[in-house]
């Protein structure tokens, strides 16, 4: 369980530096708008998109294409399974958007940041996952 314990730390720290990066830390009561970002292009709210690891196990997620749109997208996860899994989108260049923490038996959510229209992979970043086909599509339109 050390191992766990020193992802979820990696996890959290990460979330940390992502958050005190994105507002340069000037969330002073200037306005109104609450630290989510209500600045973004496009404005107002944002979308949730929901995944689910199989309940049967598998190393899969219920479904592979998942669509929504642009701005701000909070990802819902619920992992009912013993085995850990995480849900992390990555772009056409292979770069890192975001993801959810590592769980078992719980739900996890992440913001991702004004995400632009395009095809982003979606996928569980435990090692074998994603070779096993854990993993899909996100297209933002
Ligand atoms: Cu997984």
């Amino acid at each position: 369980m050390k191992k766990v314990a020193a992802l979820l730390a990696l996890v959290l720290a990460a979330a940390v530096l992502v958050a005190c990066g994105d507002d340069d830390g000037t969330t002073a009561a200037t306005t109104s708008e609450t630290a989510t970002g209500g600045d973004t292009a496009g404005g107002g709210g944002g979308s949730t998109v929901e995944f689910v690891a199989a309940p049967d196990g598998g190393l899969a997620y219920t479904t592979e294409e998942v669509s929504t749109k642009a701005g701000d997208v909070t990802i819902d996860f619920d992992n009912q399974q013993a085995l850990i899994h995480d849900v992390a989108v990555e772009d056409s260049d292979g770069n890192d958007l975001g993801k959810t923490a590592v769980i078992s038996d719980s739900s996890a959510s992440a913001t991702l940041k004004n995400l632009k229209p395009g095809t982003y992979a979606f996928y569980c970043t435990v090692p074998g996952h994603r070779e096993a086909g854990m993993e899909g599509t996100l297209t933002v339109r």
